[in-house]
């Protein structure tokens, strides 16, 4: 029989192409041997270091599945692996990144403009230029269509929309050069995408204040994003999309990426709870791993982890052939973010007092995990869609 492989408990690595392959093993290189050396600091220090996005954009791995402006044009499944590999080190390094591929350069290969295409893209794919996503605002989360922020004609510059509202909790927003802002056409009531341009801002028009003082993603940057009859040029506005379905559309990606990259963070706590059960004894000097406890925990991590790459990798596939469904990769997004911060949690048991040490890396993750949990639609919201294709009975109100 074949031998088995704790690493990979079924054999996922066989499913992956060479080119696949290869993209994965240059991420992870990269990850391990920049990205890491990092993370302790930049965790303490509640920083984030934007060399790297530009180390990232060097190797080809920013916007990774868009064809054309300096992207790479892979598959879905080896972006999935790119993303697994940074959030083998860190989610806030993976929400960098998914949020300037998936959400910002995302949705402006999707609804924007060729001359948006053709000018952003490329500076983006670079990550010379950061990107980020408004949707969610203070008194909105779950219930982005109840939107406040709202867009008219400028009042005294002509070709400008004007865009007043506040929106929360952005990753990147503090050092975004493009932001990309959803708010409500006044005119219509519906909802629209505006791309905004930092350096097209006067003083007092676009404030995006950090938000410090976190005890998750630590390093990643968060903020706001404050408008005051911002404006915005009437050709950043996307021409065609109107409703939720604009915001929606970009998520899809999103959610797929985090999918994949929760699974990085649970097989990192893996290897660390097993590294340190093989060598930490106790009782007559045998380690622990030898106890069925213990054991059960790192089984069930594993099973877990095998499962959830196999089904983020079969939506993978089916994105590609264009037969995705929005529910598939809410079924997986909930799914693989639980998991992962519940094995991560009973996983940190094996540390004992030295879970508490931030240089055994379980607790960050563990933390972090729950935003994961949180954000792109919390694990509540997706049983919820779920429940709703089930069924065919919507229950969100
Ligand atoms: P609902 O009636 O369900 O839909 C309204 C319109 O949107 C369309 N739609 C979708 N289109 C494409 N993909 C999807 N997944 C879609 N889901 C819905 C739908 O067809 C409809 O279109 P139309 O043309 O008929 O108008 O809208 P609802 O208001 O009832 O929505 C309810 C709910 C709960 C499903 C939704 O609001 C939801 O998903 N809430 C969660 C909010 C969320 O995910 N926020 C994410 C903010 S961004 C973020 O967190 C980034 S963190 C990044 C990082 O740091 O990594
Ligand atoms: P709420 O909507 O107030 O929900 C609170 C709780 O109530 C949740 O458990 C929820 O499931 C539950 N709940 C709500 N409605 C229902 C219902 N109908 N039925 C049952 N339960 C319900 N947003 C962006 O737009 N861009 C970003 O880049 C971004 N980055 C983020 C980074 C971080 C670090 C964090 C923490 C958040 C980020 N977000 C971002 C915001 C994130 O998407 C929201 O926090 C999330 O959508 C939940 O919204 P909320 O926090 O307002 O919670």
């Amino acid at each position: 029989p074949a031998a088995f492989d704790w690493k990979d408990p079924l054999g996922a690595s066989n499913l992956y192409t060479e080119d696949e392959l290869a993209i994965a093993e240059t991420a992870e290189s990269y990850c391990q041997e920049r990205m890491l050396p990092r993370v302790l600091d930049a965790y303490r220090d509640e920083h984030y270091d934007p060399k790297i996005l530009e180390e990232m954009g060097e190797l080809g791995l920013l916007g990774a599945t868009i064809k054309g402006y300096g992207c790479a044009g892979v598959s879905s499944v080896a972006s999935g692996l790119i993303t697994r590999a940074v959030e083998r080190v860190d989610s806030g390094y993976r929400s960098g990144m998914s949020v300037q591929s998936s959400l910002a350069m995302g949705g402006i290969e999707e609804f924007g403009t060729e001359e948006l295409k053709e000018r952003l893209l490329p500076k983006l794919a670079s990550g010379k230029s950061i990107g980020c996503f408004g949707l969610t605002e203070p008194n909105h989360g779950s219930d982005p269509g109840s939107m406040e922020t709202v867009a008219k004609p400028h009042p005294s510059k002509k070709g400008y929309y004007s865009l007043s509202g506040s929106k929360t909790w952005i990753t990147n927003s503090p050092i975004a050069d493009v932001l990309l802002v959803w708010a409500k056409l006044e005119s219509t009531g519906k909802i629209r995408g505006f791309v905004v341009e930092r350096e097209l801002c006067p003083p007092g028009t676009l404030e995006t204040p950090a938000i410090k003082n976190k005890n998750g993603l630590r390093a990643s940057l968060t903020g706001m994003i404050q408008m005051d009859e911002c404006p915005v040029p009437e050709g950043n506005m996307f021409p065609e999309v109107e409703g939720l379905r604009g915001p929606f559309s970009c998520l899809n990606s999103a959610r797929y990426g985090i999918a994949w990259g929760t699974m990085g963070a649970l097989e990192d706590a893996i290897a660390r709870a097993r590294e340190y059960a093989l060598e930490r004894k106790q009782f007559k000097g045998n380690p622990i791993a030898k106890y069925q406890l213990v054991q059960k925990k790192l089984a069930d991590a594993t099973t877990d982890a095998a499962y959830g790459i196999l089904a983020a990798y079969q939506v993978g596939r089916l994105k590609d052939e264009g037969k995705a469904a929005p529910e598939m990769i809410s079924m997986i997004k909930r799914q693989n973010c639980d998991r992962a911060l519940i094995n991560t949690r009973n996983l940190q048991e094996i540390f004992g007092g030295n879970a508490v040490s931030d240089e055994y890396h379980i607790g960050r993750h563990v933390a972090n995990l729950f935003v994961t949990q949180t954000y792109e639609g919390q694990s509540d919201i997706h049983s919820l869609i779920l429940g709703r294709a089930i069924t065919g009975l919507q229950a969100f109100v």
